[in-house]
């Protein structure tokens, strides 16, 4: 049964709910417009582009954590240290074009089907008043439902994945919801009809494999020019693991693999990618629990400003 709108339940509350149920924590239908002040309502029905936080860590293997970055993450984009625009002029936080549907409450259970159905309903459930959306992780669990629920709308959909990881293990540790596999399970269930990932330096045989089976075309890091060259054929999601990043540019996450990737560097593969139209986005696995300075938080927010903007220059 879904929540009335403005209902907030804890983690607690909400594990005690049935395994279906679909709780939006709260939907915000306002914006503070921190340079003049002046309290705003928004019209969702107007709104080109939605922000949905998917606070949800139960299938991190090593660390947790992540459940805690779209506060995090949100802060940083409303701070005055910054201004509301993309490097490339629009107008992205805060913004008559972009509508905060705040976060999705979840039940926080590892390694079974139920947070995973939540998610999927939730994120399908925002895409009804928005149908371009950018979601705020959450650990990379969160990026099959969400791919599930994006393509039911778009697909079919080409995902191009920025990660140091490839997340294709078929279950990681026993877990097949682990954040360690959603592309694998992505893959197995053909919800893209091209997987590319861009970053990629930490590997071994077994999903070595699974890039063979799937076809997965695999970038790793490069030192210097301006990269692969990247064109999509069909509507394009970008997915975005903040350990892509060299950990001297994103220190607050759970794996942090040195000899990654710069801010600039993945700035330009967004800005870059061909597609005809971009139709949605996620930021995932900021760890605000190892991040004391915050600035893990701050790179995904500017990810996500320019990822807005990316959305809002394809609107109409
Ligand atoms: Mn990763």
């Amino acid at each position: 049964m879904p929540s009335p709108a403005g209902m907030v339940l804890s983690r607690t509350q909400a594990s005690r709910r049935s395994a279906t149920a679909v709780h939006v924590s709260r939907i915000a239908l306002c914006s503070h417009d921190t340079v003049s002040g002046v309290l705003k309502i928004m019209n969702v029905a107007t709104a080109a582009v939605g922000v949905l936080g998917i606070g949800f860590d139960a299938n991190s293997s090593f660390k947790r954590g992540p459940a805690e970055a779209p506060p995090k993450i949100r802060s940083a984009l409303s701070s005055e240290s910054a201004n509301a625009y993309s490097e490339t002029g629009y107008k992205v936080w805060p913004s008559d074009q972009v509508v905060d549907h705040g976060d999705l409450d979840i039940p926080d259970e590892t390694g079974t089907r139920a947070p995973i159905d939540v998610i999927e309903q939730g994120v399908a459930n925002a895409l009804a008043t928005t149908d371009r959306l950018v979601l705020l992780g959450g650990d990379h669990a969160v990026t099959y439902p969400i791919i599930r629920a994006v393509a039911a709308v778009h697909g079919p959909i080409s995902l191009l994945h920025v990660d140091a990881h490839p997340d294709l293990y078929p279950d990681f540790q026993g877990n097949p919801w682990s954040h360690a596999s959603p592309m694998a399970r992505i893959a197995e269930e053909g919800l893209v009809d091209r997987l590319v990932q861009v970053g990629i330096r930490s590997y071994g045989p077994d999903q070595a494999a699974m890039v063979e089976q799937y076809d997965v075309e695999v970038h790793p890091p490069w030192s210097h020019g301006p990269g692969p060259e990247l064109r999509f054929d069909s509507p394009l999601y970008i997915s975005v693991d903040v350990d892509g990043l060299d950990p001297a540019y994103a220190p607050g996450v759970s794996h942090p693999e040195p000899g990654g990737l710069s801010v600039r560097q993945v700035l330009d593969v967004i800005a870059n990618c061909a597609a005809p139209r971009v139709i949605g986005a996620d930021v995932v696995e900021v760890n605000p629990t190892v991040d004391p300075t915050g600035i893990t938080s701050v790179v995904a927010a500017k990810l996500v400003r320019e990822l807005l903007g990316r959305l809002l220059s394809e609107s109409g």
